[in-house]
């Protein structure tokens, strides 16, 4: 079956135009409806003892945290311990940023008392005309906090004038992206407790822990609520908005842009990016043992409609692209298909579809999916559909 309105040029692949990995051993990646194997789904809503999973308290106390469990086991192994205090270090406020509408705020979030320990710096928005605490989109970035104000993927006055406020924060400081990051990551704040090797956490796990840091700071800070922090990434850094929506129940929203695999796609319709090749090109992003699933991903316990399932019953938003191959956006529509059981389960509506929207239509229900036409990119488009989600569930706390 083809996949309606995802085209077949353009993806976010290893090498445009040669999608195998040139020089490399890897498998060439499906990128066909009809080469999709049959797959059986690993149960949302069964617990590991066999019971069905019938009754909030079920999910809460039994399969929730069964499911947490072997996302830490098999995929992407312990986040760094939560530190103990958070002291913020204030650099620059400019009450009078862009054009007046915005007070934006430099700070240090320190995690030890040492003064070379890992920190995360933050560059912060916030409207200058609300009216009290505002919600809050936090994200990480791949290029440094200089870079988000003149990018299309932060549209921070856009954001501003919808009455959100933005904290951002390059990812490198809290797992630089490269094998050997472990020794100068957040990791380094336990290395003396902890495992020193690594294999046991992740850079995905550091990621997201990055998220929850977040959290704290806007707990701290008046002018925002720290209720509802509203978890945004793009591709690699959506993987992490999701596990760290999955981890702390602190965050009210997670909006998933393009995360593709090891993100909201399912691992098993092994279409586009596969375990083998993500993570022989990225091993630090998992835990050592998800390696014994590449090219074996039937036996790995868990599938990613189960990641998306640890959000409910808060707001979650997939967002995937048409010429996105690579990320499989119909593998994410099918994961959060599969996953809005549990936002049933819990007295709320799920996915308001069971059949792949057209591409530009999105489907704004408190679990969420949006295919937008074009590439593997976040821009404005995408966030004028984040803002109408946001605005729908986070800002005006609709219950249903
Ligand atoms: C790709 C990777 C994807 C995605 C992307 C990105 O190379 O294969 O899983 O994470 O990078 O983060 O830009």
């Amino acid at each position: 079956m083809a996949l309606a309105g995802c085209d077949s040029s353009g993806s976010s692949g290893p090498e445009k135009g040669d999608d195998n990995g040139a020089g490399t051993d890897l498998p060439p990646p499906i990128y066909s409806e009809s080469a999709v194997p049959e797959y059986t789904l690993p149960s949302l809503l069964t617990t590991a003892d066999g019971d069905s999973v019938t009754t909030p308290s079920d999910w809460w106390n039994q399969r929730r945290p069964q499911l947490l469990r072997r996302f830490r086991a098999h995929v992407y192994g312990h986040l760094p311990p939560t530190p103990p205090t958070v002291r913020i270090e204030h650099h620059s406020s400019d009450p009078s940023a862009l054009d007046s509408t915005a007070l934006r705020r430099h700070v240090t979030l320190h995690f030890t008392d040492r003064p070379e320990g890992p920190a995360l710096d933050l560059l912060v928005f916030v409207p200058t005309e609300a009216e009290g605490p505002v919600p809050i989109f936090a994200g990480l970035n791949a290029r440094g906090n200089h870079t988000v104000l003149p990018s299309d993927d932060w549209p921070v006055r856009t954001i501003i004038d919808r009455g959100y406020g933005l904290v951002v924060a390059h990812y490198g400081d809290l797992f630089p992206d490269r094998p050997e990051g472990f020794n100068e990551s957040v990791y380094q704040i336990h290395a003396a407790e902890h495992d020193t090797t690594g294999r046991t956490g992740s850079a995905l796990s550091a990621w997201a822990w990055g998220f929850h840091r977040m959290v704290d700071y806007a707990a701290q800070t008046d002018a925002i609520d720290a209720d509802r922090v509203i978890a945004v990434g793009h591709s690699r850094l959506g993987k992490a908005a999701l596990w760290a929506g999955a981890t702390d129940r602190r965050l009210a929203a997670v909006v998933d842009n393009a995360s593709g695999c090891g993100g909201s796609a399912l691992f098993r319709r092994r279409y586009g990016e596969r375990i083998v090749h993500i993570d022989t090109r990225f091993p630090h992003w998992f835990r050592d043992r998800f390696s014994q699933y590449r090219e074996n991903e039937s036996a790995l316990p868990v599938d990613q409609h189960q990641l998306l399932a640890l959000m409910a019953p808060r707001p979650v938003l997939v967002s995937a692209k048409t010429q996105d191959r690579w990320a499989d956006p119909k593998g994410m529509f099918v994961s959060i298909k599969h996953a809005s059981p549990a936002w049933t389960v819990l007295g709320h509506q799920g996915l308001a579809t069971r059949t792949l929207p057209m591409p530009d239509a999105p489907v704004l229900s408190r679990a969420g999916y949006h295919l937008r036409s074009g590439e593997h990119t976040l821009n404005l488009v995408d966030w004028g559909v984040f803002l109408d989600h946001a605005d729908r569930h986070v800002r005006s706390s609709d219950p249903s």
